[in-house]
């Protein structure tokens, strides 16, 4: 390297540690969304109106990737691979059942690392999944429980609520009066006030912290964890959300009956894991119901998040304060035959990912570009200048807020809890089931994934390239907690493979 170059970097690196000591490293507002697919105005995977007018106006405030996709299509996994920067093959969290803690206690945690460099960490909500056992308080300054968070359908305080696996299926729920073969199935308007609903509780935590900045005994910068339960089963909104959404207006996604027929089976068989549900919505009227509070449910954490936003608008630390919102996976909502997560297509991977730093990047820009959710922790190292963590599996996304439509080689890879895994390009989908068989999309011809071409000689080629980022050893499952997920005291871990029992009660 020439001299006068290195010269150059050695002083704008300075620089740049310069700016931030000198005013202050800035803060992170980190916003965890349960369960939203890309149903938001500035993504518009829904076909008619979604209300998201906070979603809208934080995405124009930085830049909305819109070709950003979860590590897993699940809570549990996908929570675990944002939080540590590392997808389910490295670290073996596959599952719901695989906690991080029993299984990695060394694992470094974007919390745990935040508190290492000098920040106050606090959070409250749904950031791991379930605050309880999988969230040890070690990682933050404080968090804040959520009273249901840990038995999200509990939310309304009901414990005749259908959950235990001992009732017969399908079960009839509460307030939707339907019976179906979910554990987590209802929705409603519940007999409380907005302010009482759990998630409202969640916010107003943040609301609080960010309204009382002056008189913390600290003046380190802060890293605010903020949660939102919704749109995360059971549905229950307060009417307000309801009402935006007419049920005579509502459109329920389009299927193609023959669409799963070019699929492998192992897809087939992720497509109709609880198609029972779906049959028994459409047999009973019910399907745009249900779709009518998947919405409300939307439009209601998108109204929390702009509380949260609000306060901090007014709070000292507007200006120096990054804000990062991201989904941990999307939803199908009759797409493909199937009513639930855990798929490889767009509607399981596509999710919401906002990043908005005063200091770098322009407002309201879209980058297309592939991204994951393992990406964010190496970019709140960069943005806050942290110190580095080695391995991880993501790369700071810095470089895309600075130009959004540098391209990007590496694509986001999407791992279901058996291994079968996702290549998502920006013009391109592969999906390699662990059979050995493949399937494969072009979006910028077909954008619903309906025509399978991995079988047409002409696409080897990216079949071959696809198969380049296929983890080359990936990690075994984790020990798996074995008793009911909800009970947190009683229960022991073991090897799938072994039966090892790694701890008791
Ligand atoms: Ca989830
Ligand atoms: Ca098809």
């Amino acid at each position: 390297m020439r001299p006068l170059l290195v010269l150059f970097l050695l002083v704008a690196g300075h620089f740049v540690t310069e700016t931030l000591s000198a005013k202050g490293r800035p803060n992170v507002l980190f916003l965890a969304i349960d369960d939203l697919n890309d149903w938001v105005g500035f993504l518009g995977g829904y076909s008619g109106k979604v209300y998201t007018p906070n979603l809208d106006r934080l995405a124009a405030s930085g830049t909305a990737f819109t070709n950003a996709h979860c590590p897993a299509p699940v809570c549990c996994p996908s929570r675990a691979s944002v939080l540590s920067g590392l997808y389910p093959t490295s670290t073996g969290i596959y599952n719901n059942q695989h906690w991080w803690k029993p299984n990695l206690p060394n694992l470094r945690t974007i919390p745990i690392h935040f508190r290492d460099n000098g920040y106050h960490a606090v959070g409250t909500g749904k950031i791991f999944h379930h605050t309880a056992g999988n969230n040890p308080p070690i990682q933050w300054d404080h968090f804040k429980r959520a009273p249901f968070n840990d038995n999200g359908w509990l939310r309304h305080g009901d414990r005749s609520y259908p959950w235990t696996p001992a009732k017969p299926r399908p079960r009839e729920f509460p307030y939707s009066g339907i019976k179906l073969y979910s554990g987590e199935a209802d929705w409603g308007v519940l007999p409380q006030t907005e302010s009482q609903y759990d998630d409202s509780l969640v916010a107003d935590y943040a609301i609080n912290y960010l309204e009382n900045l002056d008189q913390r005994a600290t003046d380190k910068p802060f890293f605010l964890a903020c949660g939102i339960f919704h749109p995360h089963l059971p549905w229950y909104t307060p009417r307000k959300y309801l009402d935006l959404y007419p049920r005579d207006k509502i459109e329920v996604p389009e299927t193609l009956p023959l669409d799963l027929k070019d699929i492998p089976s192992p897809g087939r068989k992720l497509a109709e894991k609880k198609s029972g549900d779906l049959r028994r919505l459409r047999e009973t009227g019910r399907w745009p119901t249900a779709v009518q509070h998947y919405l409300a449910s939307i439009s209601f954490a998108d109204a929390l998040v702009g509380r949260v936003l609000d306060s901090l608008r007014k709070s000292t630390a507007s200006g120096n304060t990054i804000i990062v919102l991201w989904s941990d996976h999307g939803w199908h909502l009759g797409e493909k035959g199937h009513w639930h997560k855990r798929t490889l297509w767009e509607e399981a991977t596509r999710v919401p990912l906002i990043i908005s730093s005063p200091k770098v990047g322009d407002l309201n820009q879209r980058c297309a570009q592939p991204v994951s959710l393992v990406d964010i922790f190496p970019t709140l190292i960069e943005l806050c200048n942290l110190s580095p963590v080695s391995n991880l599996d993501g790369i700071s996304l810095v470089p895309w807020l600075i130009d959004p439509v540098k391209k990007r080689d590496r694509p986001a890879l999407t791992v279901e809890e058996s291994g079968h895994i996702s290549i998502r390009t920006l013009h391109h989908r592969a999906i390699h089931y662990t059979t050995g068989e493949w399937e494969l999309y072009d979006h910028r011809s077909d954008p619903k994934e309906q025509t399978n071409l991995a079988e047409n000689p002409k696409h080897k080629e990216l079949i071959k390239r696809a198969r380049r980022w296929l983890p080359q050893a990936p990690s075994p499952p984790a020990a798996t907690k074995k008793s009911f997920i909800f009970d947190h005291h009683n229960f022991r871990w073991t090897r799938k493979k072994t039966g090892e029992i790694i701890k008791g009660k």
